[in-house]
This record gives C-alpha cells, sequence and structure tokens, in this order.
C-alpha cells in the first residue's frame, strides 16, 4: 500500500476527524529562499517554532480561507485564500487519542503587511539553510526539505501519547 493510499484508509476509518490548516509563507530576500515560522507561545506546540494554522472553523468559506484567516491573525499580515497553493495533507494520530488530525498544508507567496509578534506566535524569517528543525514537531524534517523544494506531500505521523514519539511513520513526495 502507497502512503497515499494508507492516508486515504486512516481517514475513511476514522471515528473522529479534526481539520487544521498549516501555512508556509515564502519569499526571495535577495536571492536567498527564506520561509516564516512562528515561535508558539501557547496551547497545542507550544515552545516548537511553526508554520502558521489551526482548527478550521465552520465559519471559514474553505480551508484556504481558514489557512489565511489563522495566518492572517497570527503573523498581523494580511494573505488570502485565493492565494494559497495546495501542499498536500498530513494525517497525525495519538496512542491511546480517537481523533484523528487532518492537516491542510499551504504555500503562499503574496502578503502585505510586517510579521509582527501577536499573542499566539512571535514570527521569524529563516533562510531554507537554517530552519531549526530541532526546535519544530519531529516529523517536520522529513516533509518541510520537500515542500520547500516545490513538491506536494502526503504522509501520515503515528505519535506516542507523549506527543513527542513518532513510532510508525508513512511518505509521499509528488515530484512537481
Ligand atoms: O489551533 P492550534 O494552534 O492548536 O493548531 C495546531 C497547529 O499545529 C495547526 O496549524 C496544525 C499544526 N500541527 C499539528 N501537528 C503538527 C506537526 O506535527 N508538525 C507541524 N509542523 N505542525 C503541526 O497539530
Amino acid at each position: 500500500m502507497s502512503a497515499t493510499q494508507h492516508v486515504a484508509s486512516t481517514l475513511q476509518n476514522a471515528v473522529i476527524i479534526k481539520h487544521y490548516t498549516l501555512a508556509f509563507l515564502t519569499r526571495d530576500q535577495n536571492g536567498c529562499n527564506e520561509v516564516l515560522l512562528g515561535m508558539k507561545k501557547r496551547g497545542f506546540g507550544a515552545g516548537k517554532w511553526n508554520g502558521f494554522g489551526g482548527k478550521v472553523e465552520p465559519s471559514d468559506p474553505t480551508v484556504a480561507d481558514a489557512a489565511a484567516r489563522e495566518m492572517t491573525e497570527e503573523a498581523n499580515i494580511t494573505v488570502h485564500g485565493s492565494d494559497m497553493q495546495d501542499k498536500g495533507t498530513l494525517v497525525f494520530t495519538f496512542t491511546g487519542k480517537p481523533e484523528v488530525m487532518h492537516v491542510h498544508v499551504y504555500q503562499v507567496t503574496k502578503y502585505s503587511g510586517i510579521p509582527t509578534e501577536t499573542e499566539e506566535m512571535r514570527p521569524q524569517w529563516y533562510q531554507y539553510s537554517a530552519i531549526p528543525y530541532s526546535s519544530m514537531w519531529s516529523d517536520d524534517k522529513y516533509w518541510l526539505p520537500s515542500l520547500l523544494e516545490g513538491h506536494k506531500i502526503i504522509g501520515q505521523f503515528d505519535f506516542d501519547s507523549d506527543e513527542a514519539k513518532i513510532h510508525h511513520y508513512v511518505l509521499d513526495t509528488i515530484e512537481h
């Protein structure tokens, strides 16, 4: 079974699915590629650098609009759902937890404003060569490099109940 089939089967068999977004803002800074990451200050994933995102709300017209709303709220910049490029799907499970997290992943390059610290996130630009993987979720080092190279990713990471150790994962990279 491919990783993509494995992910589809997990989502089909899940009793509870919670939908989240995760978006990466990238720019070319004098010929050097950079990505905006945010230090999560509270809640799930606190103390880790990450892209921007959160739960999809019933009031979000589309999932891409949810991704734009979260990035706008967390980094204090303006981005639009119509500029969100679909970069794939990540599924996370945690031993002993019935719900499956379905994370919709995006990249965006169009924005306006200057990223500033909010109650939830402290944003900082990172060159692709200096991404702080040791202070990020432990799965990110497997798929973020492929995403930043322009590929789509479909993966599933099964964590222990401590939310730190991955006991199993599958990943497909869809070449562009
Ligand atoms: O609303 P809240 O901030 O709790 O949403 C969680 C955010 O964290 C959401 O954007 C999805 C993202 N996220 C996880 N797990 C992982 C992970 O393993 N890696 C990365 N990069 N992001 C994750 O929930």
